[in-house]
Protein backbone atom coordinates (compact mmCIF):
# COMPACT_ATOMS: atom_id res chain seq x y z
CA UNK A 1 0.00 0.00 0.00
CA UNK A 2 3.16 2.25 0.14
CA UNK A 3 1.72 4.83 -2.20
CA UNK A 4 4.66 6.85 -4.40
CA UNK A 5 4.13 10.31 -5.61
CA UNK A 6 4.33 11.40 -9.23
CA UNK A 7 2.33 14.54 -9.25
CA UNK A 8 1.53 16.76 -6.40
CA UNK A 9 -0.90 19.24 -6.24
CA UNK A 10 0.29 22.25 -4.19
CA UNK A 11 -2.57 25.13 -3.65
CA UNK A 12 -2.37 27.04 -0.27
CA UNK A 13 -2.56 30.70 1.93
CA UNK A 14 -0.19 29.85 4.31
CA UNK A 15 3.36 29.23 2.83
CA UNK A 16 4.77 28.28 5.89
CA UNK A 17 6.77 24.83 5.05
CA UNK A 18 6.01 25.32 1.35
CA UNK A 19 9.11 25.42 0.08
CA UNK A 20 10.64 22.33 1.99
CA UNK A 21 7.95 20.23 1.21
CA UNK A 22 7.98 21.12 -2.53
CA UNK A 23 12.11 21.21 -2.75
CA UNK A 24 11.59 17.14 -1.22
CA UNK A 25 8.89 16.11 -3.80
CA UNK A 26 10.70 17.71 -6.80
CA UNK A 27 14.36 15.97 -5.65
CA UNK A 28 12.17 12.48 -6.04
CA UNK A 29 11.16 13.42 -9.62
CA UNK A 30 7.58 14.65 -8.63
CA UNK A 31 5.71 16.89 -11.37
CA UNK A 32 4.35 20.07 -8.76
CA UNK A 33 1.17 21.60 -10.24
CA UNK A 34 0.57 24.95 -8.31
CA UNK A 35 -2.17 27.60 -8.38
CA UNK A 36 -1.43 31.36 -8.58
CA UNK A 37 0.26 32.65 -5.79
CA UNK A 38 1.62 29.26 -4.70
CA UNK A 39 3.16 28.52 -8.13
CA UNK A 40 4.74 32.16 -8.10
CA UNK A 41 6.50 31.42 -4.49
CA UNK A 42 8.02 28.04 -5.61
CA UNK A 43 9.07 29.82 -8.93
CA UNK A 44 10.73 32.73 -7.32
CA UNK A 45 12.34 29.83 -5.54
CA UNK A 46 13.66 28.10 -8.15
CA UNK A 47 11.36 25.01 -7.76
CA UNK A 48 10.20 23.79 -10.79
CA UNK A 49 6.71 24.09 -10.99
CA UNK A 50 3.69 23.82 -13.59
CA UNK A 51 0.88 26.55 -13.42
CA UNK A 52 -2.66 24.79 -12.97
CA UNK A 53 -4.27 26.52 -15.84
CA UNK A 54 -0.96 25.33 -18.17
CA UNK A 55 -1.79 21.63 -17.09
CA UNK A 56 -5.61 21.67 -17.41
CA UNK A 57 -5.63 24.65 -20.58
CA UNK A 58 -8.22 26.26 -18.76
CA UNK A 59 -7.65 29.85 -17.31
CA UNK A 60 -8.33 31.08 -13.18
CA UNK A 61 -11.21 32.83 -13.91
CA UNK A 62 -13.39 35.07 -11.74
CA UNK A 63 -10.57 36.86 -9.83
CA UNK A 64 -9.58 33.52 -8.82
CA UNK A 65 -12.84 32.49 -7.64
CA UNK A 66 -12.30 29.24 -10.01
CA UNK A 67 -8.80 27.64 -10.32
CA UNK A 68 -8.94 24.02 -9.87
CA UNK A 69 -12.78 23.39 -9.96
CA UNK A 70 -12.27 21.45 -13.28
CA UNK A 71 -12.60 17.74 -14.14
CA UNK A 72 -9.16 17.99 -14.94
CA UNK A 73 -7.96 18.35 -11.39
CA UNK A 74 -10.94 16.62 -10.03
CA UNK A 75 -10.59 13.40 -12.17
CA UNK A 76 -7.00 13.34 -10.94
CA UNK A 77 -7.62 12.99 -7.81
CA UNK A 78 -10.77 10.81 -7.59
CA UNK A 79 -9.85 8.38 -10.13
CA UNK A 80 -9.78 5.19 -8.75
CA UNK A 81 -6.66 3.49 -9.34
CA UNK A 82 -7.83 -0.30 -8.85
CA UNK A 83 -11.03 0.32 -11.30
CA UNK A 84 -10.00 -0.62 -15.03
CA UNK A 85 -13.11 1.10 -15.85
CA UNK A 86 -11.82 4.48 -13.89
CA UNK A 87 -8.72 3.99 -15.93
CA UNK A 88 -10.14 3.75 -18.64
CA UNK A 89 -12.50 6.67 -18.78
CA UNK A 90 -9.36 8.91 -17.59
CA UNK A 91 -7.30 7.66 -20.62
CA UNK A 92 -10.53 9.02 -22.86
CA UNK A 93 -10.38 12.67 -21.23
CA UNK A 94 -6.77 12.81 -20.98
CA UNK A 95 -6.36 12.97 -17.23
CA UNK A 96 -3.36 12.17 -15.45
CA UNK A 97 -3.36 10.95 -11.72
CA UNK A 98 -2.49 12.94 -8.54
CA UNK A 99 -1.12 11.51 -5.78
CA UNK A 100 -0.83 14.36 -3.41
CA UNK A 101 -3.09 17.56 -2.06
CA UNK A 102 -1.46 19.64 -0.30
CA UNK A 103 -4.23 23.16 0.37
CA UNK A 104 -4.52 25.16 3.41
CA UNK A 105 -7.53 27.65 3.09
CA UNK A 106 -8.32 30.71 2.64
CA UNK A 107 -7.63 32.54 5.97
CA UNK A 108 -11.76 33.08 6.99
CA UNK A 109 -11.56 33.03 10.69
CA UNK A 110 -8.34 35.20 10.39
CA UNK A 111 -10.12 37.44 8.23
CA UNK A 112 -13.41 37.80 10.76
CA UNK A 113 -11.36 37.94 13.86
CA UNK A 114 -9.45 41.13 12.24
CA UNK A 115 -12.56 42.91 11.96
CA UNK A 116 -12.69 43.10 8.01
CA UNK A 117 -15.68 44.02 5.88
CA UNK A 118 -18.39 41.59 5.02
CA UNK A 119 -17.43 41.77 1.47
CA UNK A 120 -13.46 40.68 2.33
CA UNK A 121 -15.39 37.54 4.68
CA UNK A 122 -16.95 36.12 2.01
CA UNK A 123 -14.36 36.75 -0.61
CA UNK A 124 -12.34 34.80 1.94
CA UNK A 125 -14.81 31.70 1.98
CA UNK A 126 -13.07 29.19 0.14
CA UNK A 127 -14.81 26.76 -2.44
CA UNK A 128 -12.01 25.00 -4.67
CA UNK A 129 -10.05 24.59 -1.54
CA UNK A 130 -12.26 22.56 0.55
CA UNK A 131 -13.29 20.82 -2.75
CA UNK A 132 -10.16 19.58 -3.64
CA UNK A 133 -9.33 18.37 0.78
CA UNK A 134 -12.72 16.82 0.18
CA UNK A 135 -11.73 14.90 -2.77
CA UNK A 136 -8.08 13.57 -1.98
CA UNK A 137 -9.26 12.52 1.24
CA UNK A 138 -12.21 10.41 -0.04
CA UNK A 139 -10.13 8.73 -2.14
CA UNK A 140 -7.45 8.54 0.60
CA UNK A 141 -6.92 4.52 -0.48
CA UNK A 142 -4.50 6.03 -2.90
CA UNK A 143 -4.03 10.17 -2.84
CA UNK A 144 -2.54 11.58 0.75
CA UNK A 145 -3.76 15.02 1.67
CA UNK A 146 -2.08 17.61 3.68
CA UNK A 147 -3.90 20.06 5.54
CA UNK A 148 -1.60 21.53 7.70
CA UNK A 149 1.89 22.36 7.84
CA UNK A 150 2.71 20.83 10.35
CA UNK A 151 1.74 17.36 8.44
CA UNK A 152 4.76 18.40 6.07
CA UNK A 153 7.70 16.66 7.68
CA UNK A 154 5.75 13.45 8.34
CA UNK A 155 4.91 13.58 4.54
CA UNK A 156 8.92 14.22 3.63
CA UNK A 157 10.27 10.92 5.67
CA UNK A 158 7.74 9.45 3.71
CA UNK A 159 9.57 10.40 0.75
CA UNK A 160 12.12 8.87 2.07
CA UNK A 161 10.50 5.68 2.27
CA UNK A 162 9.10 5.69 -1.12
CA UNK A 163 5.80 7.19 -0.66
CA UNK A 164 2.95 7.38 1.56
CA UNK A 165 1.30 4.22 3.81
CA UNK A 166 -2.27 3.14 4.14
CA UNK A 167 -2.09 4.66 7.94
CA UNK A 168 -0.84 7.94 7.07
CA UNK A 169 -3.55 8.33 4.02
CA UNK A 170 -6.05 7.27 6.14
CA UNK A 171 -5.16 9.79 9.52
CA UNK A 172 -4.46 12.74 7.24
CA UNK A 173 -8.09 12.09 5.87
CA UNK A 174 -9.69 12.18 9.06
CA UNK A 175 -7.78 15.16 9.61
CA UNK A 176 -8.94 17.03 6.66
CA UNK A 177 -12.42 16.33 7.18
CA UNK A 178 -12.19 17.92 10.52
CA UNK A 179 -10.61 20.58 8.77
CA UNK A 180 -13.55 21.56 6.57
CA UNK A 181 -16.00 20.89 8.85
CA UNK A 182 -14.60 23.22 11.07
CA UNK A 183 -14.39 25.56 8.34
CA UNK A 184 -17.70 25.17 7.35
CA UNK A 185 -18.33 25.69 11.08
CA UNK A 186 -16.67 29.13 11.50
CA UNK A 187 -18.97 30.65 8.23
CA UNK A 188 -22.08 29.28 9.65
CA UNK A 189 -21.61 31.06 13.23
CA UNK A 190 -20.26 34.05 11.37
CA UNK A 191 -23.52 33.96 9.16
CA UNK A 192 -25.30 33.55 12.58
CA UNK A 193 -23.34 36.29 14.49
CA UNK A 194 -24.78 38.51 10.95
CA UNK A 195 -27.96 37.71 11.38
CA UNK A 196 -28.14 38.31 15.00
CA UNK A 197 -28.73 35.05 15.90
CA UNK A 198 -28.29 34.93 19.72
CA UNK A 199 -24.98 32.28 20.87
CA UNK A 200 -23.78 32.29 17.16
CA UNK A 201 -21.04 30.49 18.46
CA UNK A 202 -21.80 27.80 19.01
CA UNK A 203 -22.38 27.18 15.46
CA UNK A 204 -18.92 27.06 15.47
CA UNK A 205 -18.10 24.31 18.10
CA UNK A 206 -16.35 21.29 16.44
CA UNK A 207 -13.27 21.05 18.44
CA UNK A 208 -9.72 19.46 17.28
CA UNK A 209 -8.99 16.43 19.37
CA UNK A 210 -5.94 17.70 21.79
CA UNK A 211 -5.59 14.37 23.44
CA UNK A 212 -7.24 10.94 24.22
CA UNK A 213 -7.67 10.58 27.94
CA UNK A 214 -7.07 7.52 29.27
CA UNK A 215 -10.96 7.32 30.75
CA UNK A 216 -13.41 9.41 31.67
CA UNK A 217 -15.22 10.43 34.88
CA UNK A 218 -15.16 6.54 35.76
CA UNK A 219 -12.66 4.50 34.97
CA UNK A 220 -15.51 2.48 32.34
CA UNK A 221 -15.88 5.84 30.81
CA UNK A 222 -14.69 6.76 27.19
CA UNK A 223 -12.96 10.19 27.23
CA UNK A 224 -11.05 12.59 25.63
CA UNK A 225 -10.05 16.41 25.23
CA UNK A 226 -11.13 18.66 22.29
CA UNK A 227 -9.89 22.22 21.80
CA UNK A 228 -12.37 24.87 20.26
CA UNK A 229 -9.67 27.23 18.60
CA UNK A 230 -10.64 30.11 20.79
CA UNK A 231 -7.43 31.26 22.40
CA UNK A 232 -8.68 32.11 26.32
CA UNK A 233 -5.68 31.57 28.39
CA UNK A 234 -6.50 28.02 30.57
CA UNK A 235 -6.27 24.40 30.67
CA UNK A 236 -6.90 23.62 27.09
CA UNK A 237 -3.75 25.80 25.91
CA UNK A 238 -1.83 25.32 28.62
CA UNK A 239 1.69 24.04 28.35
CA UNK A 240 2.04 20.92 30.73
CA UNK A 241 5.75 21.67 32.29
CA UNK A 242 6.04 18.09 33.94
CA UNK A 243 3.85 15.25 35.48
CA UNK A 244 1.51 12.78 34.90
CA UNK A 245 -0.90 12.77 32.11
CA UNK A 246 -3.77 14.86 32.80
CA UNK A 247 -7.22 12.96 33.79
CA UNK A 248 -10.57 13.53 32.39
CA UNK A 249 -11.35 14.90 36.19
CA UNK A 250 -7.95 16.67 36.56
CA UNK A 251 -8.74 18.52 33.47
CA UNK A 252 -12.33 19.77 34.94
CA UNK A 253 -11.35 20.44 37.87
CA UNK A 254 -8.21 22.68 36.75
CA UNK A 255 -10.48 24.62 34.64
CA UNK A 256 -12.79 25.57 37.41
CA UNK A 257 -9.62 26.36 39.65
CA UNK A 258 -7.87 28.65 36.86
CA UNK A 259 -11.29 29.95 35.85
CA UNK A 260 -11.98 31.19 39.97
CA UNK A 261 -8.37 32.43 40.48
CA UNK A 262 -8.78 34.98 37.84
CA UNK A 263 -11.56 36.70 39.33
CA UNK A 264 -9.10 38.16 41.70
CA UNK A 265 -6.61 41.35 40.91
CA UNK A 266 -4.33 41.06 44.09
CA UNK A 267 -2.26 37.77 44.28
CA UNK A 268 -4.67 34.85 45.39
CA UNK A 269 -4.71 31.04 45.39
CA UNK A 270 -7.84 28.85 44.81
CA UNK A 271 -7.68 25.22 46.03
CA UNK A 272 -10.07 22.91 44.13
CA UNK A 273 -11.26 19.90 44.83
CA UNK A 274 -14.35 18.33 43.10
CA UNK A 275 -14.44 21.00 41.32
CA UNK A 276 -15.55 23.23 44.09
CA UNK A 277 -12.99 25.67 45.89
CA UNK A 278 -12.38 23.86 49.35
CA UNK A 279 -9.65 27.44 49.95
CA UNK A 280 -9.76 30.77 48.49
CA UNK A 281 -7.51 33.56 49.98
CA UNK A 282 -5.92 36.64 48.44
CA UNK A 283 -3.13 38.42 50.27
CA UNK A 284 0.20 40.33 49.83
CA UNK A 285 1.87 37.66 48.20
CA UNK A 286 0.97 34.16 46.77
CA UNK A 287 3.06 32.34 49.74
CA UNK A 288 0.76 34.33 52.32
CA UNK A 289 -2.48 33.85 50.17
CA UNK A 290 -1.15 30.08 50.57
CA UNK A 291 -1.07 30.03 53.91
CA UNK A 292 -4.54 31.48 54.65
CA UNK A 293 -6.27 29.15 51.61
CA UNK A 294 -5.09 25.98 53.02
CA UNK A 295 -6.48 27.03 56.32
CA UNK A 296 -9.77 26.67 55.38
CA UNK A 297 -10.22 22.71 54.84
CA UNK A 298 -7.22 21.49 54.91
CA UNK A 299 -8.30 18.06 54.99
CA UNK A 300 -9.90 18.44 51.58
CA UNK A 301 -6.97 20.03 49.83
CA UNK A 302 -5.18 16.95 50.04
CA UNK A 303 -5.44 15.86 46.84
CA UNK A 304 -6.07 19.13 45.21
CA UNK A 305 -5.79 21.01 42.65
CA UNK A 306 -4.03 24.61 42.74
CA UNK A 307 -4.46 27.62 40.96
CA UNK A 308 -2.60 30.69 41.23
CA UNK A 309 -2.78 34.18 39.61
CA UNK A 310 0.52 35.37 39.63
CA UNK A 311 3.85 33.53 38.75
CA UNK A 312 4.74 30.76 40.83
CA UNK A 313 7.55 31.34 43.04
CA UNK A 314 9.89 29.14 44.93
CA UNK A 315 8.79 29.48 48.21
CA UNK A 316 5.39 29.10 47.28
CA UNK A 317 5.86 26.33 45.24
CA UNK A 318 7.77 24.83 48.32
CA UNK A 319 4.71 25.44 50.23
CA UNK A 320 2.30 23.70 48.44
CA UNK A 321 4.52 20.61 47.29
CA UNK A 322 4.74 20.08 51.26
CA UNK A 323 1.09 18.63 50.54
CA UNK A 324 -0.17 16.16 48.22
CA UNK A 325 -1.45 17.99 45.28
CA UNK A 326 -2.29 16.98 42.25
CA UNK A 327 -1.99 20.02 39.76
CA UNK A 328 -0.73 23.51 40.42
CA UNK A 329 -1.89 25.81 37.29
CA UNK A 330 -0.46 29.60 36.86
CA UNK A 331 0.41 31.89 34.70
CA UNK A 332 4.15 31.10 34.37
CA UNK A 333 6.53 30.20 36.82
CA UNK A 334 10.18 30.55 37.85
CA UNK A 335 13.18 28.76 37.48
CA UNK A 336 13.83 28.17 41.08
CA UNK A 337 9.66 26.90 41.38
CA UNK A 338 10.02 24.78 38.36
CA UNK A 339 13.57 23.35 39.70
CA UNK A 340 11.91 22.33 42.99
CA UNK A 341 9.14 21.01 41.76
CA UNK A 342 10.83 19.05 39.08
CA UNK A 343 11.62 16.52 42.40
CA UNK A 344 7.77 15.88 42.49
CA UNK A 345 7.80 13.64 39.13
CA UNK A 346 4.37 13.08 39.61
CA UNK A 347 2.86 16.47 40.17
CA UNK A 348 1.66 18.13 37.02
CA UNK A 349 2.39 22.01 36.42
CA UNK A 350 0.86 23.91 34.12
CA UNK A 351 1.05 27.16 32.83
CA UNK A 352 -1.27 29.69 31.03
CA UNK A 353 1.24 32.50 29.77
CA UNK A 354 -1.79 34.86 30.80
CA UNK A 355 -4.84 34.76 33.02
CA UNK A 356 -8.61 34.90 31.26
CA UNK A 357 -10.52 37.94 31.40
CA UNK A 358 -13.70 37.31 33.71
CA UNK A 359 -15.59 39.14 32.08
CA UNK A 360 -15.06 38.12 28.91
CA UNK A 361 -17.54 36.68 25.71
CA UNK A 362 -18.02 33.09 25.78
CA UNK A 363 -20.06 30.29 25.54
CA UNK A 364 -20.70 27.01 27.83
CA UNK A 365 -22.48 23.75 26.77
CA UNK A 366 -23.79 20.68 28.68
CA UNK A 367 -25.34 17.58 27.07
CA UNK A 368 -28.81 16.81 27.95
CA UNK A 369 -30.46 13.57 26.40
CA UNK A 370 -31.36 14.06 22.71
CA UNK A 371 -29.72 17.75 22.84
CA UNK A 372 -27.48 20.20 24.27
CA UNK A 373 -27.91 23.20 26.09
CA UNK A 374 -26.05 26.54 25.63
CA UNK A 375 -25.62 30.12 27.19
CA UNK A 376 -23.31 32.32 27.53
CA UNK A 377 -20.96 31.77 30.12
CA UNK A 378 -21.49 33.40 33.55
CA UNK A 379 -19.17 36.69 32.62
CA UNK A 380 -21.61 39.09 35.62
CA UNK A 381 -18.98 40.81 37.82
CA UNK A 382 -20.65 43.04 40.82
CA UNK A 383 -19.48 46.60 40.97
CA UNK A 384 -18.88 47.23 44.85
CA UNK A 385 -20.53 50.83 44.49
CA UNK A 386 -23.31 49.65 43.08
CA UNK A 387 -24.12 47.15 46.61
CA UNK A 388 -27.67 48.35 47.76
CA UNK A 389 -27.46 48.10 52.24
CA UNK A 390 -30.55 47.07 53.38
CA UNK A 391 -30.11 46.49 57.20
CA UNK A 392 -29.69 49.03 60.03
CA UNK A 393 -26.56 48.52 60.20
CA UNK A 394 -23.85 49.09 57.42
CA UNK A 395 -21.09 46.94 56.84
CA UNK A 396 -17.82 48.47 57.78
CA UNK A 397 -14.87 48.75 55.11
CA UNK A 398 -12.91 45.14 56.12
CA UNK A 399 -16.47 43.94 56.22
CA UNK A 400 -17.61 45.08 52.67
CA UNK A 401 -13.86 43.86 51.24
CA UNK A 402 -14.96 40.36 52.25
CA UNK A 403 -18.10 40.30 51.03
CA UNK A 404 -17.35 41.23 47.58
CA UNK A 405 -14.55 38.10 47.50
CA UNK A 406 -16.96 36.01 49.17
CA UNK A 407 -19.54 36.93 46.28
CA UNK A 408 -16.76 36.18 44.03
CA UNK A 409 -16.13 32.84 45.37
CA UNK A 410 -19.53 32.15 45.66
CA UNK A 411 -20.06 32.38 42.15
CA UNK A 412 -17.79 29.52 41.32
CA UNK A 413 -19.09 27.28 44.22
CA UNK A 414 -21.97 24.62 43.21
CA UNK A 415 -25.55 25.63 44.00
CA UNK A 416 -26.51 26.05 46.53
CA UNK A 417 -23.62 27.59 47.50
CA UNK A 418 -22.76 29.61 50.85
CA UNK A 419 -19.01 31.26 51.74
CA UNK A 420 -18.37 32.30 54.60
CA UNK A 421 -15.04 34.39 54.62
CA UNK A 422 -12.98 36.37 56.46
CA UNK A 423 -9.99 38.63 56.04
CA UNK A 424 -9.35 38.32 52.19
CA UNK A 425 -9.78 34.12 52.82
CA UNK A 426 -12.70 31.28 52.84
CA UNK A 427 -12.99 30.41 56.58
CA UNK A 428 -16.23 27.89 54.97
CA UNK A 429 -17.74 26.59 52.18
CA UNK A 430 -21.14 24.71 51.81
CA UNK A 431 -21.70 23.64 48.27
CA UNK A 432 -23.79 21.44 46.15
CA UNK A 433 -26.18 21.03 48.67
CA UNK A 434 -30.42 20.64 47.94
CA UNK A 435 -31.61 23.23 50.73
CA UNK A 436 -29.15 26.87 51.13
CA UNK A 437 -29.89 26.37 55.14
CA UNK A 438 -28.06 22.81 54.87
CA UNK A 439 -25.47 24.55 53.12
CA UNK A 440 -24.57 26.98 55.52
CA UNK A 441 -24.77 24.56 57.88
CA UNK A 442 -22.43 22.43 56.60
CA UNK A 443 -19.65 25.20 55.79
CA UNK A 444 -19.74 26.55 59.25
CA UNK A 445 -19.55 22.65 60.55
CA UNK A 446 -16.48 22.29 58.57
CA UNK A 447 -15.24 25.52 60.14
CA UNK A 448 -15.32 23.99 63.62
CA UNK A 449 -13.65 21.17 62.15
CA UNK A 450 -10.85 23.22 60.83
CA UNK A 451 -10.71 24.86 64.07
CA UNK A 452 -10.37 21.97 66.00
CA UNK A 453 -7.82 20.60 63.91
CA UNK A 454 -5.78 23.94 64.07
CA UNK A 455 -6.09 23.84 67.99
CA UNK A 456 -8.67 26.50 68.19
CA UNK A 457 -12.29 25.91 69.96
CA UNK A 458 -13.90 28.87 68.38
CA UNK A 459 -14.99 27.87 64.54
CA UNK A 460 -13.04 30.15 62.26
CA UNK A 461 -16.78 31.35 60.77
CA UNK A 462 -17.09 33.52 64.17
CA UNK A 463 -16.17 37.18 63.12
CA UNK A 464 -16.89 36.49 59.53
CA UNK A 465 -19.12 37.69 56.29
CA UNK A 466 -21.36 35.22 54.31
CA UNK A 467 -22.63 35.31 50.93
CA UNK A 468 -25.15 33.38 49.07
CA UNK A 469 -24.99 32.93 45.37
CA UNK A 470 -28.90 32.82 45.12
CA UNK A 471 -31.60 34.70 47.38
CA UNK A 472 -33.37 33.22 50.63
CA UNK A 473 -36.47 31.91 50.10
CA UNK A 474 -36.80 32.11 54.26
CA UNK A 475 -35.24 33.55 56.82
CA UNK A 476 -33.76 29.91 57.92
CA UNK A 477 -31.06 30.27 55.96
CA UNK A 478 -29.75 33.41 57.28
CA UNK A 479 -30.75 32.46 60.74
CA UNK A 480 -27.88 29.02 60.60
CA UNK A 481 -25.40 31.70 58.97
CA UNK A 482 -26.71 34.20 62.21
CA UNK A 483 -25.59 31.07 64.15
CA UNK A 484 -22.47 30.08 62.56
CA UNK A 485 -21.36 33.61 63.82
CA UNK A 486 -21.32 36.12 60.76
CA UNK A 487 -21.60 39.48 60.73
CA UNK A 488 -22.62 40.66 57.31
CA UNK A 489 -24.04 38.82 54.72
CA UNK A 490 -24.21 39.57 50.54
CA UNK A 491 -26.71 37.74 48.53
CA UNK A 492 -29.17 39.00 45.29
CA UNK A 493 -32.32 39.55 47.05
CA UNK A 494 -35.53 39.52 45.32
CA UNK A 495 -37.27 36.92 47.43
CA UNK A 496 -41.31 37.51 48.26
CA UNK A 497 -40.03 37.34 51.63
CA UNK A 498 -36.95 39.53 51.40
CA UNK A 499 -38.45 41.31 54.03
CA UNK A 500 -38.84 38.64 56.80
CA UNK A 501 -34.92 38.12 55.98
CA UNK A 502 -33.89 41.40 56.42
CA UNK A 503 -35.74 42.08 59.59
CA UNK A 504 -34.36 38.96 61.24
CA UNK A 505 -30.79 40.24 60.41
CA UNK A 506 -31.85 43.38 62.00
CA UNK A 507 -32.99 41.18 64.88
CA UNK A 508 -29.43 39.81 64.82
CA UNK A 509 -27.92 43.05 64.54
CA UNK A 510 -26.11 41.68 61.01
CA UNK A 511 -25.14 44.26 57.77
CA UNK A 512 -26.63 42.71 54.39
CA UNK A 513 -26.22 44.13 51.47
CA UNK A 514 -28.06 43.00 48.14
CA UNK A 515 -26.21 42.45 44.50
CA UNK A 516 -29.58 42.11 41.95
CA UNK A 517 -27.19 39.35 40.52
CA UNK A 518 -27.17 35.42 40.93
CA UNK A 519 -24.44 33.44 40.81
CA UNK A 520 -26.33 30.00 40.12
CA UNK A 521 -23.89 26.91 38.63
CA UNK A 522 -25.26 24.09 38.87
O1 LIG B 1 -11.41 30.78 -5.07
S1 LIG B 1 -11.50 29.37 -4.77
O2 LIG B 1 -12.62 29.02 -3.97
N1 LIG B 1 -11.60 28.54 -6.14
C1 LIG B 1 -10.73 27.60 -6.52
O3 LIG B 1 -10.91 26.98 -7.58
C2 LIG B 1 -9.57 27.32 -5.72
N2 LIG B 1 -8.54 26.48 -5.88
C3 LIG B 1 -7.69 26.63 -4.86
N3 LIG B 1 -10.16 28.95 -3.99
C4 LIG B 1 -9.32 28.02 -4.51
N4 LIG B 1 -8.15 27.58 -4.02
C5 LIG B 1 -7.50 28.14 -2.82
O4 LIG B 1 -6.54 29.07 -3.26
C6 LIG B 1 -6.72 27.21 -1.96
O5 LIG B 1 -7.50 26.59 -0.95
C7 LIG B 1 -5.66 28.09 -1.34
O6 LIG B 1 -6.07 28.59 -0.08
C8 LIG B 1 -5.55 29.28 -2.28
C9 LIG B 1 -4.16 29.34 -2.88
O7 LIG B 1 -4.13 30.31 -3.87
P1 LIG B 1 -2.73 30.84 -4.42
O8 LIG B 1 -1.91 29.67 -4.78
O9 LIG B 1 -3.11 31.68 -5.63
O10 LIG B 1 -2.10 31.67 -3.34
Amino acid sequence: TIQPIRRALISVSDKTGLLDLARALAAQGAEILSTGGSAKALRDAGVPVRDVSDYTGFPEILDGRVKTLVPMIHGGILGRRDLPSHQAQMREHGIGEIDLVAVNLYPFEKTVASGADSETCIENIDIGGPALIRAAAKNHAHVVVLTDPAQYEGLIDALGDGGTTLAMRTAYAGAAYARTAAYDAAIAAWFAQQAGEPLAERFALTGQRAEILRYGENPHQQAAFYRDGSQRPGVATAVQVQGKALSYNNINDTDAAFEAVAEFDAPAVVIVKHANPCGVAVGDSLSAAWDQALKCDPVSAFGGIVALNRPLDAETAEKISSIFTEVIVAPEADEAAQALLARKKNLRLLLTGGLPDPAAAGIVVRSVAGGFLAQTRDAGRIVPSELKVVTKRAPSAQEMQDLVFAFRVAKHVKSNAIVYARNGATVGVGAGQMSRVDSARIAAFKSGEAARAAGQDTPLTHGSVAASDAFFPFADGLEAIVAAGATAVIQPGGSIRDDEVIAAADAAGIAMVLTGMRHFRH
